[in-house]
């Protein structure tokens, strides 16, 4: 393990120079992102900010990192899940002078050992991906959350609902954007990124067809939607287990089977949950599970599998290929367990690809723009949790569309004028 006190900690820095190729791979494909950065490398209007992220370290993330850099800001950053960071990526950043604490396999102590790191800067904005920072800022250093910092962004939707149930406690202590709510952050990431990247993960650890299997998919909201439409384009039965009406429905008229999980249990070759509750795969569901069985997640906490109820069932266990773990039942069943329940998109693959993180991340960039200009004129948003406005969403779009060498209709006057025009009708 490298380290240099006080600047970073990663697995190995000597493979920096793999991590640079990665970025740069990355870099050629987050065009609205990298037209930010030269808008605005110039001026640096992030000069004298600092910020403190708490995101997967990927070659996308490095991406982001290095666009705040070159305007200006100070910036420290640790990954927000222990498996999901890409160790030559980490090294790249800390030989480019960014602060990182990350390694790929960090346990639970070190992961908050490295958030607190991150802290240490005593950041005035804060970027987090499951608000495990924002939670931290608010439990151990309150007086930094209330004074120092002026507000803050979440990336995906389990971070959002808490942060949302914080406000309206009243317990927020400083405002934050919703990166996540953006139409495009969760009509693209979450939806196919979710799907691409779920299923490279699954296929990387386990290489099985996909054809013909039993996928079960629980949770049918945004990410869900996605892994069931990419299983099914690979030809699997796809089967969903909800617990709101309207997505059930919504599942069933896109021609997949709904059903209980008690049920899928029986039938399932291969499980993914997405559906950012604990609890979704319990014992009850492991007795009836095939021999053979494959259980994933791709939410963003590792809690949907219970595999404490899994070991109590098991005899052994031992790991048959990266992030593929066989638990061997006493009863002799073989159920296997990928990147040990945690997100196998980030842990098993690398996450979502460059193209979709490109806007999820351009958001990134203009909220805590956002909040360090209206910091500039002495303004602050209210302590609660900020949609972003449409306006952006509409012109990252634009951006992407343009990039992609795709151009579309404008509406003329008096089609506008048509629209609200409620003096006319038939
Ligand atoms: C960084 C990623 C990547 C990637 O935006 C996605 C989200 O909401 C997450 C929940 O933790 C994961 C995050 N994500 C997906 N792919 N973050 N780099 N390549």
């Amino acid at each position: 393990m490298n380290e240099v006190k006080g600047l970073y900690k990663v697995r190995d820095i000597s493979l920096a120079d793999e991590g640079k190729k990665r970025i740069a791979w990355a870099e050629s494909r987050m065009p609205v992102l990298m037209a930010l950065k030269e808008k605005y490398s110039a001026s640096k209007p992030f000069k004298g900010y600092k910020i403190a992220g708490c995101l997967h370290v990927t070659k996308e993330t490095a991406v982001l990192v290095k666009t705040f850099a070159a305007c200006g800001a100070q910036v420290s950053w640790s990954g927000c899940n222990p498996l999901s960071t890409q160790d030559s990526v980490a090294a790249a950043l800390a030989s480019e002078d960014i602060s990182i604490f990350a390694w790929h396999g960090m346990s639970v102590k070190e992961f908050y050992w490295a958030i607190d790191e991150t802290i240490k800067m005593k950041p005035n904005l804060t970027l987090d991906d499951g608000a495990d920072l924002i939670f931290t800022l608010h439990k151990k250093y309150p007086e930094l959350a209330e004074s120092t910092i002026i507000g803050g962004t979440e990336e995906t939707t389990t971070g959002v609902h808490r942060l949302r149930a914080m406000a309206d406690d009243g317990a927020l202590k400083y405002p934050v954007i919703a990166v996540n709510d953006a139409e495009t952050k969760w009509d693209f990431d979450n939806v196919y990124g979710t799907g691409q990247s779920t299923l490279d993960g699954i296929l990387r650890a386990t290489s099985v067809l996909l054809a013909g299997k039993n996928i079960v998919v629980a949770g049918f909201g945004h990410c869900g939607k996605g892994v069931a439409m990419r299983a099914k384009g690979l030809g699997a039965n796809v089967i969903v287990t909800e617990v709101k009406p309207t997505a059930a429905l919504k599942a069933t008229l896109e021609g997949f089977r709904v059903m209980t999980m008690d049920e899928a249990a029986k039938v399932g070759d291969i499980f993914v949950t997405a559906t950012g509750v604990k609890d979704i795969v319990v014992d009850r569901h492991f007795e009836k599970l095939k021999d053979g069985a494959i259980v994933c997640n791709t939410g963003h906490y590792d809690c949907e599998l219970n595999l404490d109820h899994l070991k109590n069932i098991t005899k052994k266990v031992q790991e048959i290929r990266p992030n593929n773990e066989e638990y061997l039942l006493k009863d002799g069943r073989r159920i296997y367990v990928l990147a040990q329940g945690r997100l196998v998109n980030l842990a098993a693959a690398e996450g979502h690809p460059s193209e979709v993180m490109d806007m999820s991340f351009a958001n990134q960039f203009m909220s805590q723009l956002k909040l360090a200009e209206l910091y500039r004129k002495g303004k602050k948003l209210d302590n609660k949790v900020h949609d972003i406005p449409a306006e952006q969403d509409q012109e990252i779009a634009r951006v992407k569309l343009k990039t992609m060498g795709i151009k579309i209709d404008k509406l003329t006057p008096e089609q506008v004028k048509y629209q609200t025009d409620y003096s006319s009708g038939t």
